[in-house]
């Protein structure tokens, strides 16, 4: 934790080495989130992989966010796979063929030359973006790269606020697991119990292949999984019907804090950003009544199908702490509960774990359900630093660029060993530990 890295010594093996790993996944137009395990673009992975990748080359960090937006569909959702269609398609489960976006998802705009999946991930692509600019603002007016991203990150929040917002709240839901990003999250655990699993024998997981059976969701999750996206896909993915439907504070602090970064976008480009800043303000009020809990002094997720918030501690009910315009006594709360047994920010831990240390379902290895993940430690050591929190997002910092660096840059880590977890050479786990580094 006291490591001090020194950001101007580019020759560091650190920089070198995470640079080695984003440019051994760079594909030519995008990047892989890890060449064996994942190898197509992922939307949110592409978003924390450009805010890195911002360092090395500006243009190829535009070039990612683009590649990605290509794929947006015509209601303006914005998959959370791009398949490679040179990658075998027994690569990786679910393939372009379970997913069949170009017939399934017609009525709702897929595009024809690309496959894609049909569900979605965390809006981060605004903020990153606007932080892409920012390391270059010359490149980027010189590439028009803003007036031409502009209006289709516009359709995407139009589509999360007006298609998903299946509380009726104004927050956004996600309605699988896999678009939360935090798949096996035992916040999940609840509502995904009403979904039929698909038979184990219906499908073959490719994953297994590459990773360690402890470290990934389970063969019942993953009938849980298949049951609810084929069930989207065969209602043509359209929203509003499924049986799993979520408000999850990461999910929704995220667009958010893409509203704002599209508001500075919009500014950028000659427009006024005023009425993107204060809808960024409404959902900021939606968020604190729908999901804040003041007794346990974090969000949570609410289930939109049992009605009620979902009792577990999982990291995402942190992440909003990212947000500059919270209350005070708000971000005090959420600092008090980092630091405290659920996540013990700066005690028992190396780095803070994705769920509750004092939850049943914690499990050190088990993807989602314990082991910390450099995304969420990022997003929270700039949440930390918003708030005048030196000290601790310091220690955060430290803690992420040592770990990434001794587990040689994997997916997760054990939150009291640091030992690697899942896949190696992992992008966004390079990309993010870059980005600490400058
Ligand atoms: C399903 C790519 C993605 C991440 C997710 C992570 C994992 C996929 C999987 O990998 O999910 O989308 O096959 O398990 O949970 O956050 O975007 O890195």
């Amino acid at each position: 934790r006291t490591i001090a890295y020194d950001p101007a010594d580019r020759s560091s093996s650190m920089h070198t080495r995470a640079a080695r790993v984003l440019e051994s996944n760079w594909t030519g137009a995008s990047t892989v989130p890890s060449r064996g395990l994942y190898p197509h673009q992922w939307s949110w992975d592409s978003a924390f992989i450009a805010i890195g990748l911002r360092h090395l080359s500006p243009l190829r960090a535009q070039t990612e966010l683009e590649t990605l937006l290509t794929a947006q569909w015509g209601d303006g959702r914005v998959p959370h796979i791009v398949f490679n269609p040179s990658v075998p398609l027994d690569a990786y489960f679910p393939s372009p063929d379970f997913w069949r976006s170009s017939t399934a998802g017609r009525a709702a705009g897929a595009p024809r030359t690309v496959q894609t999946s049909g569900i979605v991930q965390p809006p981060v692509h605004a903020l990153a973006a606007w932080l892409v600019h920012r390391a270059d603002p010359g490149l980027s007016r010189g590439r028009g790269f803003l007036a031409r991203i502009y209006p289709r990150l516009a359709a995407w929040h139009r589509y999360l606020l007006h298609r998903r917002d299946l509380g009726g709240g104004g927050l956004a839901s996600v309605v699988h697991p896999w678009e939360q990003g935090m798949d096996n999250s035992p916040c999940w655990d609840a509502p995904l119990a009403r979904v039929l699993p698909a038979p184990a024998r219906s499908f073959r997981r490719a994953d297994l292949d590459h990773g360690a059976p402890e470290d990934r969701p389970t063969d019942l999750d993953y009938g849980r999984y298949v049951r609810l996206a084929t069930d989207y896909r065969d209602a043509g993915y359209a929203d509003g019907k499924g049986a799993f439907a979520v408000e999850d504070p990461a999910f929704n602090a995220l667009l958010i804090a893409s509203e704002h970064a599209l508001a500075r976008i919009a500014c950028e480009l000659g427009a006024t950003g005023t009425a993107r800043h204060a809808r960024a303000e409404r959902l900021t009020t939606a968020l604190l009544d729908r999901l804040w809990d003041p007794e346990r002094g974090m969000f949570f997720c609410r289930d939109v199908r049992g009605g009620g918030l979902i009792p577990e501690r999982g990291v995402s009910g942190l992440i909003p702490l990212l947000l500059p315009t919270l209350p005070r006594e708000i971000t005090a709360a959420l600092v008090r509960t980092a630091r405290g047994p659920h996540f013990s920010l700066d005690d028992t831990t190396r780095l803070v774990p994705s769920y509750d240390l004092l939850g049943e379902a914690f499990d050190p290895q088990r993807y989602w359900r314990g082991p910390a993940w450099f995304n969420t430690a990022w997003l929270l050591e700039r949440g930390l630093r918003t708030h005048g929190e030196r000290d601790l997002a310091d220690g955060l910092r430290s803690s992420v660029l040592e770990l990434a660096e001794s587990s040689g840059f994997a997916e997760y880590v054990d939150p009291y060993t640091g030992a690697a977890c899942g896949t190696t050479d992992f992008s966004w786990t390079a990309a993010l530990a870059l980005d600490l580094l400058h």
